[in-house]
C-alpha cells in the first residue's frame, strides 16, 4: 500500500471552477496560530470543491461566538502548572481549577461540576474535560499531515492547509462524553479497572472541520463488495498499552460515510485552532458517540475489511456482563466479542443543583421559598431527550421537568448536545424527601435503570442518580 502520494495530484484544483464558500473567521484565534500570518487571519485562498454538489451541506449554522467570548472572559488564565513539572506535558498551559483524576500523568481531568454548569451550554476550552492515555504530542501546523491509506483508489497525504482550504467545512456544537463519566459511583460498589470520573466527564464545544466522507471520497474509497467495511483512525502518541501501540479505533464504513452523522475531522474548537490537550492540530469528532472513538492528534486513516486491531479498540470502551471480571475477561477473551463494544452514548441525566454538600437552611422563611432543581441530560446517536422526571418519594410519583435544548437539530433531526432540565419546587416539598432521583427518556423511550449495573471497565454508568439528604 502506498504510504505517501505526490501532492502534485492536487495541483489542478486551484484552476477549476467549483463552489466557493468563504471561511468566516471568529475573533478568538490563538495568537500562536501558524496560519495567522495571512492578512485577515484565516483562509485568504478560495476554497475549491469537486466531485459533489456540496451545497447540500449548507445548513443554518448558528453563531455561538458571543457566548464563547463571554465564557472565555470569565476565566482565569491558564498556567504552566507545577503539577506538570517533570512530566512530558510540562510545556502545556492548563486551567488550574481542573480536578485531576489520575495523579500527575497522564492528564485526565474534569471541571468542578458547579463551574461546568455555570457556563451552561458551551464549555470554555480550558474547562473541557480531558482524557489522555499518554503524553501530548508536540505538533506543528505546517509539518502535520494525515495519511489516508488502505482500501482507497488514491492513497493520499493531506497537510493541514489542504484540509482547511481544499475541502468544505462544517461548524456546529457537539457534546463529548467519556464513557467513564460517573464511574466513581460504580467504583464505590466494587472497584473496577478504571479511575474515578465524577459527573463532569462531559463538555460541549463548537467544532469546525472537514466532513470525513469528503476526504474518503476524494481518495476514492472502495465499495463494500471490494472489501471496504471499516475505517480505522490512528493517533500520534506512543503509548504503553499493547506494548507501545498508538491510540486507535475504528467505525464501520457506512457510518463514516453517512451524511446524517456529521462526522468531521476537526481543526477548530470554539473558534480557535485546537489546543494541545484536545488534539492539535486535528482530531476526529463523531457526534452522538462516546469520546473514546474520537481520535486526537490524528495521523492515519486506514480503510480496511477488519475492524481496527489496535489495543485500545479492544481493551477499552466495552461493556461486559456483570459476572465478567478482569481475570475472566482475559481468560475467556471477552474483549474480542464484537457485541460488547460501545459506540453510541447511552441515555444519562444528572442532578447538579443541589450540588454536593450544599446546605439548605430550613426555617419558616425559606420553607415558603421556591427552590429550583437543575441538571443536565443527554442521549446517544442523535436521539433527542424528550422527558426528564424527578421523584421525591422513592419512585412512587414522578414530576415532569422543564427541558431546555439550546441547539437546533441537524437537517436529519439529530441532536448532538446535552440539554438542561429544571423543576421548580418549594423548599417545603424537599423537607419530607429522604432522597431525590432523576431519570431521562429519549425519543425511542430509552430510560435509565433503577439500579447500577456494574461492569468491569465501568463504562456507561447511567443508573438513576440519587441525591441523598442528611
Ligand atoms: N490519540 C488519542 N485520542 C484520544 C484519546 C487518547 O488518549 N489519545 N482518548 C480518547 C478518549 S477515551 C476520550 S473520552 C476523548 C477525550 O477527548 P478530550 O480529551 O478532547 O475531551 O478522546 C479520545 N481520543
Ligand atoms: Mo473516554
Amino acid at each position: 500500500m502506498a504510504a505517501s502520494v505526490d501532492n502534485r495530484q492536487f495541483a489542478h484544483l486551484e484552476s477549476l471552477n467549483g463552489i466557493v464558500r468563504p471561511y468566516k473567521p471568529g475573533p478568538n484565534h490563538r495568537s500562536d496560530s501558524p496560519i495567522r500570518s495571512s492578512q485577515n487571519g484565516f483562509a485568504p485562498k478560495k476554497q475549491v470543491f469537486l466531485e459533489e454538489d456540496w451545497s447540500s451541506d449548507d445548513e443554518n449554522e448558528a453563531d455561538y461566538m458571543e457566548i464563547i467570548r463571554k465564557g472565555n472572559s470569565e476565566l482565569e488564565p491558564s498556567i504552566l502548572d507545577p503539577r506538570d513539572e517533570g512530566t512530558a506535558d510540562n510545556w502545556i498551559e492548563r486551567n488550574p481549577s481542573m480536578v485531576r483524576l489520575t495523579g500527575k500523568h497522564p492528564f485526565n481531568c474534569e471541571a468542578p461540576l458547579t463551574r461546568l454548569m455555570q457556563h451552561g451550554f458551551i464549555t470554555p476550552v480550558p474547562l473541557h474535560y480531558v482524557r489522555n492515555h499518554g503524553p501530548v504530542p508536540k505538533a506543528s501546523w505546517v509539518d502535520w499531515t494525515i495519511e489516508v491509506t488502505g482500501l482507497v483508489k488514491r492513497p493520499a497525504r493531506f497537510t493541514m492547509d489542504q484540509l482547511m482550504h481544499e475541502f468544505p467545512s462544517r461548524e456546529f456544537p457537539v457534546t463529548l462524553v467519556c464513557a467513564g463519566n460517573r464511574r466513581k459511583e460504580q467504583n464505590m460498589v466494587k472497584q473496577t479497572i478504571g479511575f474515578n470520573w465524577g459527573a463532569a466527564g462531559v463538555s460541549t464545544s463548537v467544532w469546525r472541520g472537514v466532513p470525513l466522507r469528503h476526504v474518503l471520497k476524494r481518495c476514492g474509497i472502495f465499495s463494500r463488495k471490494s472489501g471496504a467495511l471499516n475505517v480505522c483512525f490512528e493517533g500520534a502518541e506512543d503509548l504503553p498499552g499493547g506494548g507501545g501501540s498508538k491510540y486507535g479505533t475504528s467505525i464501520r464504513k457506512e457510518v463514516g460515510m453517512d451524511p446524517a452523522r456529521d462526522i468531521i475531522l476537526a481543526y477548530m474548537q470554539n473558534g480557535e485552532l485546537l489546543s494541545p490537550d484536545h488534539g492539535f492540530p486535528v482530531r476526529v469528532i463523531i457526534p452522538g458517540c462516546i469520546g473514546g472513538r474520537m481520535v486526537k492528534w490524528l495521523k492515519r486513516i486506514i480503510v480496511t475489511t477488519q475492524e481496527s486491531d489496535n489495543y485500545y479498540h479492544y481493551k477499552d470502551n466495552r461493556v461486559l456482563p456483570s459476572h465478567v471480571d478482569a481475570e475472566l475477561a482475559n481468560a475467556e477473551a471477552w474483549w474480542y466479542k464484537p457485541e460488547y463494544i460501545i459506540n453510541e452514548l447511552n441515555i444519562n441525566s444528572v442532578i447538579t443543583t443541589p450540588c454536593h454538600e450544599e446546605i439548605l437552611p430550613i426555617n419558616s422563611w425559606t420553607a415558603q421559598r421556591p427552590y429550583t432543581l437543575r441538571g443536565y441530560a443527554y442521549s446517544g446517536g442523535g436521539k433527542k431527550v424528550t422527558r426528564v422526571e424527578v421523584t421525591l418519594d422513592g419512585g412512587d410519583t414522578w414530576h415532569v421537568c422543564t427541558l431546555d435544548h439550546p441547539e437546533q437539530p441537524n437537517k436529519y433531526g439529530k441532536y448532538w448536545c446535552w440539554c438542561f432540565w429544571s423543576l421548580e419546587l418549594e423548599v417545603l416539598d424537599l423537607l419530607g424527601a429522604k432522597d431525590i432521583a432523576v431519570r431521562a427518556w429519549d425519543e425511542t423511550l430509552n430510560t435509565q435503570p433503577e439500579k447500577l449495573i456494574w461492569n468491569v471497565m465501568v463504562r456507561a454508568s447511567s443508573r438513576i442518580l440519587h441525591v441523598v439528604f442528611q
